[in-house]
């Protein structure tokens, strides 16, 4: 039987300015119960970026986290990752399903309603909808999205009978949780505040501890 797809609401990116390690960050993350991790690198030549996914990879494993690469599908074929998330100048989703197989998730990263309408089209498994407030760890940031701003989307998404998981991104702390799941949005995928944090592992067990107590959180959704 197939595997199901669990899409994750609380999602891990890595930040390789931040002033630990990305092979610390994930460490900490998942010792403190991060289920998926997206590993985030900019920059790198194959073999570096082939050398630090490997070890993260073996980290999700024994912590049974879902390994997710960004942008490289190539690597996500050839480490067996369990998927890919691609940006809107990356791979076309719908290539790297044909490269990748119908078991890998992939996901996509929205800015406006038409891109989910596309990605949708595309059958990714969810989508990164962002930024939800100015971030420095992303370049050249598509508009701030603000809480108006997923209302807006997910009415649409609803009006058009859209229903993929939708991960809000970009500038969010765990101040922000209730209002973003409250808005619609499934779950949040955050980096800064943890890779920039002395205590990693206290953020990550309290941003864990506020979507299991929210009050939508018993949907627990699977494609
Ligand atoms: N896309 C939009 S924001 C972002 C990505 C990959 C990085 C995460 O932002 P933050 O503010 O560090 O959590
Ligand atoms: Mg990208």
């Amino acid at each position: 039987m197939a595997k199901l797809k669990t899409i994750e609401k609380f999602q891990y990116i890595t930040n390789q300015w931040a002033p630990v390690s990305i092979e610390e960050q994930v460490e900490f993350v998942c010792s403190a119960g991060c289920k998926w991790i997206q590993l985030r690198v900019k920059e790198l030549s194959y073999e570096e970026w082939k050398s630090i996914a490997l070890t993260i990879k073996s980290i999700c494993k024994k912590s049974g986290a879902t390994f997710i690469i960004n942008d490289n599908v190539q690597l996500a074929l050839e480490l067996e990752a369990d998927g890919v998330h691609l940006g809107q100048n990356d791979m076309l989703p719908k290539d790297a399903r044909i490269i990748l197989g119908d078991h890998a998730i992939i996901g996509g990263t929205a800015n406006q309603f038409d891109q989910i309408y596309n990605l949708h089209n595309q059958k990714v498994d969810y989508v990164g909808l962002g930024p939800y407030r100015f971030t420095k760890t992303k370049k050249n940031l598509a508009p701030v999205l603000g809480l108006n701003g997923y209302h807006d989307i997910v009415t649409n998404c609803k009006a058009h009978k859209i229903n993929i998981p939708i991960i809000g991104i970009g500038g969010i702390n765990s101040e922000h949780i209730p209002e973003i799941l409250d808005a619609g949005i499934f779950g949040i995928a955050v980096s800064s505040i943890i890779s920039n944090s002395d205590s990693p592992q206290k953020i990550t067990d309290t941003i864990l501890k506020t979507i299991k107590s929210h009050k939508h959180a018993t949907i627990k959704n699977s494609r």
